[in-house]
């Protein structure tokens, strides 16, 4: 049979004869012929050093056959260990350090389940399983060099850690230093790799033989899918996975995984919470990461409905609908007398504000809400401190306080607070349901008139920008994958939100780059489940890590990334205005550079361009706000027909 795609036959002899010939000659032309050939052309320089006698001898002679594994490779047993846990796909970024499982999970494993996608940066890997996670509800592992490739990773770990995701990170590891190939592999190697990110994972561990693999490994999954989820990490020595398994007398064993039921909270705590939601005047509900599932969503509805109290959703997950009359924005909380705060990863910010270049330089604390009003938290992320970064923000007092799983305890909290309703409050409460039927219509028509201003600009305005994108995907089953760089919130605020899979949240720790791989690897969730995938990627985003797109194109990724390209790091454009204007200065604007330091124009990136060359469809630069409709029209027929596809528009700062 012969091959599809022949490689090109170099002969290795031929070729280190030629170089070798060309090497000769340049070094034997008599100045005068080389002077002669330069006043035409410069003289041709070997592209090639004429190798060394050692050189010479390990490409041309025959290699010494190598000795064959006796038995069953271990790394053939810990693919069996990974094939018990259903996890989907491994995206990773290849290294020799894992050479010998990678080796097991495509040839003894049949690459299936999981499925190895090939990533450019291992910050990309756990980008991707983030954002597949916020969608299939199952985490993904991934593979990487443990030093070197670890490292890449480590900021997607921390998104991943802020925003309680799952996320299986085993790293490749030489351990033995006695053994170990000398050079490149021990420079690869450290005596304990989860180190690098053991301030912001679940659990980690290193297994020393193939039973604690098992063991540990299935632990690990456990860890990281029992709420508060995160991700785990496991150094894999590279001498265990080569070595054959070992008969020490002990039968190898694949522990059951069984889920652990998610904590919740404490049955007195959910009746005093109720009392106080149920007497109140004025409560309100504000959800971050309340809902893990549609299911969440559902109860909260349950719950808000029973109240008839206001809901404020920060966005960490998709928590409430947005169409729903009991849906307010964040100043809801001003005039509260009793305030859950269900999964907050912030709720000193709920309750006060800081005010950026106060008098002194450092920022104002104030509060937004009254002296008296009560104070109720469930969050599970109590149960998941440590010291050393701040992801915890800052201590807020709090009355009732349930370090639980939201979720987990809503069946329970609704029960209570009907149960807790007195009879002579039914009637406020039905008032206050017309109440915030009026208001909500109201904030819905001033929203709509907000977005309307500006609506031709050049470059396009980022609510003509949202909402012409809106207009071309509203009649399929879309997702909102990610909405990366500010389009000033946009899509919430207008996008008829209602399932869980509508918005997912944003990264988690702020990390940026989390935009690009965190939609891919949703939009691969998505793709299984035959949905629509469309992403608002922002330039800054796409260029910590744009190999992401290639990994999109290589596995048939469908996806519709329209960009909010503001043409720089806008965000960090106003700080450096804000502390200008607090020093009385002007802003340097950088002339043809723009605002030095943080604007990306001139070259202007042509990031369609850059999709292009890495296999998507794409159009742009788009400016003018009347071309916008029919390219992203045609993109969403290319993203219908299976391929991922890029729109780039040049937009407005914010
Ligand atoms: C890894 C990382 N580096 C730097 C920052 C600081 N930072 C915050 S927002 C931002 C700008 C991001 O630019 P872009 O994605 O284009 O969004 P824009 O603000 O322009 O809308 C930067 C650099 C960060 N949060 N994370
Ligand atoms: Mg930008």
């Amino acid at each position: 049979m012969t091959r599809k795609h022949p490689r090109p036959e170099v002969s290795r002899r031929k070729f280190l004869a030629g170089v070798a010939v060309a090497g000769a000659a340049t070094a034997v032309t008599p100045p005068a012929a080389q002077a002669a050939t330069t006043a035409s052309a410069p003289p041709r320089r070997p592209s090639a050093l004429p190798p060394t006698m050692q050189v010479a001898a390990a490409e041309t002679a025959t290699p010494k056959e190598l000795p064959r594994i006796g038995g069953i490779p271990g790394s053939d047993f810990m693919v069996d260990v990974i094939k018990t846990l259903d996890i989907k796909y491994l995206p990773s970024n290849p290294a020799s350090s894992f050479r010998a499982i990678h080796e097991s999970l495509i040839n003894y494993g049949g690459n299936k389940m999981p499925e190895f996608l090939t990533c450019a940066h291992e910050e990309s890997a756990v980008g991707m399983a983030h954002g597949y996670f916020k969608i299939a509800g199952k985490p993904l592992m991934t593979l990487c060099h443990g030093t070197v490739g670890l490292q890449h990773a480590a900021m997607a770990v921390y998104n991943a850690w802020c925003d309680r995701v799952p996320v299986i990170i085993v790293g490749g590891n030489d351990l033995d230093a006695a053994h170990r190939p000398p050079g490149v592999p021990t420079f690869h190697s450290a005596q304990d790799i989860n180190a690098l990110v053991r301030d912001f994972t679940k659990w980690d561990d290193t297994p020393v033989s193939l039973q604690h693999f098992a063991q540990s490994f299935v632990r690990a999954y456990k860890i990281s899918m029992t709420p508060p989820y995160g991700p785990v990490a496991m150094s894999l020595d590279a001498g265990l996975q080569q070595e054959p398994m070992r008969n020490n007398g002990e039968k190898l064993y694949i522990p059951r995984y069984v889920p652990t039921s998610p904590p919740q909270g404490d049955s007195g705590a959910v009746k005093e919470a109720a009392r106080l939601l149920a007497n109140a005047q004025n409560p309100v509900i504000v959800v971050d990461r309340a809902a893990r599932s549609e299911n969440g969503i559902r109860l909260l509805v349950q719950l808000a409905e029973a109240l008839q109290a206001q809901v404020i959703d920060q966005g960490g997950r998709m928590n409430f609908p947005k169409t729903h009359y009991l849906s307010r924005p964040p100043t809801a909380v001003n005039n509260a007398d009793v305030i859950i705060g269900l999964e907050l990863s912030d709720f000193w910010a709920t309750v006060n504000a800081w005010i950026d270049n106060g008098e002194h330089g450092i920022g104002i604390n104030t509060t937004r809400i009254k002296p008296e009003t009560k104070l109720i938290s469930i969050n599970s992320s109590e149960l998941l401190t440590k010291a050393n970064y701040q992801d915890f923000q800052r201590f807020q007092s709090v009355d009732v306080s349930m370090a639980a799983d939201a979720e987990a305890t809503l069946p329970a909290l609704i029960e209570a607070v009907k149960a807790a309703i007195p009879d002579d409050r039914k009637a406020a409460i039905e008032k206050r349901g017309e109440a915030a039927r009026k208001a909500f219509a109201e904030a819905r028509e001033r929203t709509k008139q907000a977005a309307a201003l500006a609506w031709d600009a050049s470059p396009v305005s980022t609510a003509r920008l949202v909402m012409e994108t809106w207009a071309q995907i509203k009649d399929l089953d879309w997702s909102l994958v990610a909405s990366e760089g500010n389009v000033s919130n946009w899509p919430n605020r207008l996008w008829p939100m209602e399932k869980y899979y509508h918005w997912l949240g944003r990264s988690g720790g702020y990390g940026v780059g989390y935009g690009a791989p965190a939609s891919v690897g949703a939009a691969l969730a998505n793709r299984d489940l035959g949905r629509f995938s469309v992403s608002i990627q922002s330039d800054g985003d796409l260029m910590y890590a744009p190999g992401v797109l290639w990994t999109a194109a290589r596995h048939k990724i469908p996806l519709l990334a329209v960009m909010h390209n503001n043409r720089g790091y806008h965000q960090e454009v106003m700080h450096v205005q804000r502390l200008s204007n607090f020093r009385n200065r002007v802003a340097s604007l950088g002339g043809d550079m723009g605002p030095i330091g943080t604007s990306i124009e001139n070259p202007d990136i042509e990031y369609h361009k850059l999709a292009e060359s890495m296999g998507w469809w794409a159009k742009g630069p788009i400016k003018d706000p009347a071309q916008l409709a029919p390219a992203i029209k045609e993109a969403v027929a290319v993203v219908k027909s299976g391929q991922p596809a890029l729109v780039n528009v040049w937009t407005q700062p914010r």
